[in-house]
């Protein structure tokens, strides 16, 4: 049985422990919730890099990004100067991604379930890797050809302040604290809402060194 999504502030879940903080309408902090499976999913991001390694890509202007990224699942996304898109094919290696562990999609879908997402089968899983003072500016995720779907997000190793903003770039912006463990769900009327990162402050993590990983589940196609 799911439990209908909090009004407001954080609310304690009997079932699994977790606590769910409502950022906005669509979209909710899940805090802790993937804790006890992280070393797990950084173990299976290293297998994941082993074969599509992490790069820093290139913006459609001609930036380099400081977040390197990689991808696992049936279409990847990137980005050069010929703009952001997803493709099915790494472009770094010429091969299709490696597959999307099925750890990953029940996460995600149990996560999704959590946030009032009755149903979400993700496909792909963006996989960003922070080192200190790598940001990610303000942006919105818009190239899922579905955005009825929502996107699920975990966070690993250091903590980073994720910028939650509005429908409209000029939106006052929020300042969340995602810690290891934390995921985030949105979708819905949130689905479009800017985001970003904050420059990461340096630390070290037992699991994942001086770095935060960050995984977005998506349905892609
Ligand atoms: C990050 N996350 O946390 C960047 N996008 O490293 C995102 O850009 C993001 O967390 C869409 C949905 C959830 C996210
Ligand atoms: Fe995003």
């Amino acid at each position: 049985m799911q439990e209908p999504a909090a009004p407001v502030g954080a609310v304690a879940s009997a079932a699994t422990g977790a606590s769910r903080e409502l950022l906005a309408e669509g979209a909710v902090v899940l805090r802790g919730f993937a804790r006890l499976e992280a070393a797990s999913l950084v173990a299976a991001v290293a297998k994941i890099a082993a074969i599509s390694p992490f790069r820093q890509m290139t913006t459609p202007g001609g930036f380099r990004m400081s977040v390197a990224m990689t991808n696992c699942g049936a279409a990847g996304w990137i980005t050069d100067r010929a703009g952001y898109r997803y493709e099915r094919v790494d472009p770094a290696t010429g091969r299709a991604w490696p597959p999307l562990p099925s750890r990953f999609r029940a996460l995600a879908a149990r996560a999704a379930a959590m946030a009032g997402f009755a149903v979400f089968v993700p496909d792909a899983c963006l996989i960003n890797r922070y080192e200190p003072d790598a940001k990610l500016s303000l942006h919105r995720d818009e190239d899922e050809r579905d955005l009825s779907a929502p996107v699920v997000s975990v966070s690993l190793g250091l903590p980073a302040t994720f910028l939650w903003g509005g429908l409209s770039r000029k939106d006052r912006v929020r300042r969340v604290r995602l810690e290891h463990g934390d995921v985030v769900v949105w979708g819905g009327p949130a689905r479009l809402v800017y985001h970003g990162v904050a420059p990461l402050a340096d630390g070290d993590h037992p699991q994942t060194g001086r770095t935060r990983i960050n995984l977005t589940l998506r349905k892609s196609l």
